[in-house]
């Protein structure tokens, strides 16, 4: 089992849930910064402010933006070929409607990208993920009103510029299709103005989500169309959350609902990022759920012109579809479904499933045809630091070698899969729970739900088998 000698082998951060520094250096806060840690059972809370005695995971992050030499030093001596991060928003454009930008929040990336590139690591920039200014949220409902999108290209504007001989590889909107369903309303779309709550009891409004996925859809296109204009070198990449959704049985009607459940979860928002046009079926989706879109003249011509470079996405696991209700459950990623009796689960419940990766990798591949690229995936576990500092992560090993191994097997499919970058490549907080207890790192962080720990860094047994299969161009996988 052999990669390609330029596989971009690496890792995957987002700036909200790890960097800290929430409040530094002229940084505004975002609505990131306004969710509160839960856990398994407590469900994460969105606030109308930050309000004293809560505890917002997000502001001390796992210190990224104190420790970003010593970390970035760390993935070198992986051998990481690339690293996906994101940029805050908020340090860039502290509201978002600035009409200057925070240099301050500026410098802090030159000084970021300079160190991956010192060390010959090329970064991958996802623009937007998960952590938009919250005055868009107040002042605007989020996405669900237009005037983000000139927001959003004053954004792009700047960082394009600003990075250009520093930053090639560009994700628009992390797992964009997020927005297809009620959770993400809140992180994805920001459709919750004036609400406080838990954020799986957000009330929905599944016309406003439509529309503010039409408009991350036009910024998307228009952010493409920019870089293919003025930055000819630039790969303009979308972001999916691949949900694979298995029939439960070989009854034509539960065959028939996952096919239903995989275009609109799955393809809708890369059909139009990819193909640059709406699906076919969207149409009887959108009459049956009363979604009448407000749709400028030009959108469509955009958004046909906007088309992505490659195709990126996150993957965890698999779910069952279906249309018998009494079937057990399981929880997951954002979407949950009916339990496979041939999987096993993570602590947290997702099923885990690698061939499914491959499954996924062939079905992305037929459709598009565009190179592909594994941004997420990785497993959220609890990891136990022994006195001597070491940590004995074999169940994440398993996880990743399993996958790497369909990975590669698809790859020998035909697959045009260009990289990897696992998730959560040093601990960080966890999107769904605000937890820090849920790990994926190759490197641990000394940082506890309770606020305990320094930040110190330590290897896990993982951190040296990733190495290995770096080094070896997968070969020390098998
Ligand atoms: C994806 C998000 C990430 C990340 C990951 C793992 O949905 O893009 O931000 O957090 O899932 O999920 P969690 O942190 O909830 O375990």
């Amino acid at each position: 089992m052999k990669f390609p000698k330029n596989f971009l082998w690496g890792g995957a951060t987002a700036a909200n849930q790890y960097e800290g520094a929430w409040n530094e250096d002229g940084k505004g806060i975002s609505i990131a910064d306004v969710c509160t840690a839960g856990d398994a059972k407590t469900p994460r809370r969105i606030c109308t402010a930050v309000w004293e005695g809560e505890r917002y995971p997000s502001h001390g992050g796992t210190a990224f933006y104190y420790r970003y030499r010593e970390d970035i030093a760390l993935f070198a001596e992986m051998g990481f070929k690339a690293f996906r991060m994101s940029i805050a928003w908020t340090r860039i454009f502290p509201t978002g409607m600035e009409s200057e930008p925070n240099e301050a929040g500026l410098a802090f990336y030159d000084k970021v990208f300079d160190e991956c590139i010192a060390h010959n690591i090329m970064p991958i920039v996802t623009i937007s993920h998960y952590e938009m200014p919250y005055a868009l949220v107040e002042q605007f409902n989020g996405w669900a009103d237009r005037r983000c999108i000139g927001y959003y290209m004053n954004f792009c504007r700047v960082i394009f510029e600003r990075y250009q001989h520093k930053v090639k590889y560009w994700l628009t909107f992390n797992e964009i299709n997020a927005g297809v369903i009620p959770v993400g309303s809140i992180l994805a779309l920001g459709t919750v103005k004036g609400y406080e709550g838990p954020l799986c009891q957000a009330p929905d409004d599944v016309h406003a989500r439509y529309q503010a996925l039409h408009h991350q859809f036009v910024a998307s296109a228009m952010a493409v169309k920019l870089a293919h204009e003025k930055y000819p070198d630039f790969m303009m990449g979308n972001m999916s959350l691949f949900a694979l959704m298995y029939p439960y049985s070989c009854n034509p009607e539960d065959v028939l609902l996952a096919q239903q459940k995989m275009q609109m979860m799955n393809w809708f928002c890369s059909d139009v990022q990819v193909k640059g046009e709406y699906p076919y079926y969207a149409k009887r989706y959108f009459e049956e759920n009363n979604i009448k879109l407000s749709v400028e003249k030009e959108d469509m011509e955009t958004i046909k012109q906007g088309t992505v470079d490659f195709y990126t996405f996150s993957y965890y696991m698999s779910n069952c579809v279906s249309t018998d209700e009494s079937l057990g459950k399981t929880s997951g990623n954002v979407v949950s479904g009916i339990k496979n009796p041939y999987l096993h689960q993570s602590e947290w419940g997702w099923q885990i499933d690698p061939t499914g990766l491959r499954v996924a990798l062939n079905e992305i591949y037929t459709r598009y045809k565009i190179p592909v690229m594994i941004v997420e995936n990785g497993l959220g576990a609890e990891d136990i630091k022994e006195a001597d500092g070491s940590i004995h992560d074999s169940y994440r090993i398993e996880y990743l070698r399993r996958h790497i191994e369909q990975m590669a097997k698809a790859i020998e499919d035909g697959v045009d899969l260009i990289g990897y970058t696992p998730w959560g490549c040093i601990d960080i907080v966890s999107a769904s729970t605000g937890e820090l207890r849920k790990r994926y790192g190759f490197i641990y962080v000394d940082r506890q739900d309770d606020g305990a720990g320094d930040f110190s860094r330590y290897k896990k047994d993982s951190f040296y088998w990733y190495k290995d299969v770096i080094a070896t161009d997968g070969e020390s996988v098998t």
